[in-house]
């Protein structure tokens, strides 16, 4: 237990169950004394969120729909999240999406109404989503999305979801420009491979994760809580001088060949 987010209100996007990295950083904000509001899509995941708050005792000051595809559900919903809240400090963006048949094969056959959906949910997103939240961060705070090296680098199958994360990072340097002016920061966190219902039965996954086992620095894999504590490291006062960056949480994996 910390204080580093004592009473401020933060809102996580993206938990889909106990293997969403939106959950890690649920329990490190929680432990951070963070008031936690949330935010899902699907029935389902509400369902899986509402019990595992329960399981670990977590008090939610709200759970609120949001379809990040759907402009009118993003601002219901962060006007339902400020009326309830008053002032945001503080804002998650744990959310992508990219049809399964764009994720193999040849990315020169993405078809155009699948990179502008990866596009669309993956990275138009992050805008959308701080242009509505930043009216009410008015005393300032944090912006984290998570992003992957793929965006970087060419890695099998990654494919659509690479040229969108890569936009999504580009964002994140937009965004934190926009809006330095009013205290709010906006950064990235680049994880390793975790196993997530995401990465469920996408092909290549598994040597992704044994690839950072042999190659990466720190020889051991990547996980939820490694994530969750660098998404409260810079949504906290801790990182009031770091904006516009992307944080490798990858066992060192991007530094070697
Ligand atoms: P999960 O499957 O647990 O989470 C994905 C989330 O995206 C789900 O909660 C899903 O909500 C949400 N989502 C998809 N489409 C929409 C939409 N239109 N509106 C709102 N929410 C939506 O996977 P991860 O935890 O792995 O993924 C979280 C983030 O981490 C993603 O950005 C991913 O790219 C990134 N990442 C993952 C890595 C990994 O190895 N797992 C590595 C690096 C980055 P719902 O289920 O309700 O539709
Ligand atoms: C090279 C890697 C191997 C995997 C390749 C592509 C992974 C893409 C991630 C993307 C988010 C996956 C999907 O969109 C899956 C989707 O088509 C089907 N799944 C779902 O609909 C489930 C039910 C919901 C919850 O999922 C979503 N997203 O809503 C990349 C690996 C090594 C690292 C990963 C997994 C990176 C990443 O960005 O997730």
């Amino acid at each position: 237990m910390n204080a580093l987010l004592k009473d401020k209100n933060i809102v996580v996007m993206g938990v889909a169950n106990n293997r969403s990295i939106a959950w890690g950083i649920t329990q490190s904000l929680h432990n951070a004394g963070a008031n936690l509001i949330f935010t899902y899509r699907q029935e389902r995941s509400k369902q899986k969120l509402e019990k595992l708050l329960s399981k670990h005792e977590i008090e939610p000051k709200l759970v609120v729909a949001c379809d990040v595809e759907d402009d009118d559900s993003i601002v219901q919903a962060f006007q339902e999240v400020g009326e309830q809240a008053g002032t945001i400090h503080g804002l998650v963006h744990s959310v992508a999406f990219a049809n399964t048949d764009e994720l193999k094969g040849d990315y020169a056959d993405t078809s155009r109404e699948g990179y502008l959906m990866a596009q669309n949910i993956s990275s138009y997103s992050l805008a959308a989503v701080t242009r509505e939240a930043r009216k009410y961060m008015t005393e300032g705070g944090g912006i984290v999305t998570q992003t992957y090296i793929g965006s970087e680098r060419v890695v099998p199958n990654y494919n659509v979801m690479g040229v969108a994360k890569a936009a999504l990072e580009a964002s994140v340097r937009y965004l934190a420009e926009d809006v330095g002016k009013d205290g709010i920061r906006v950064n990235a966190v680049s994880a390793g491979p975790i196993r997530t219902l995401s990465a469920k039965g996408v092909a290549g996954f598994n040597d992704k994760m044994s690839v950072v086992e042999e190659k990466a620095p720190l020889r051991r894999q990547v996980d939820q809580d490694q994530v969750g504590d660098a998404t409260l490291f810079l949504l906290s006062e801790l990182a009031r001088g770091v904006t516009g960056e992307v944080l490798h949480v990858d066992s060192g994996f991007h530094i070697v060949t």
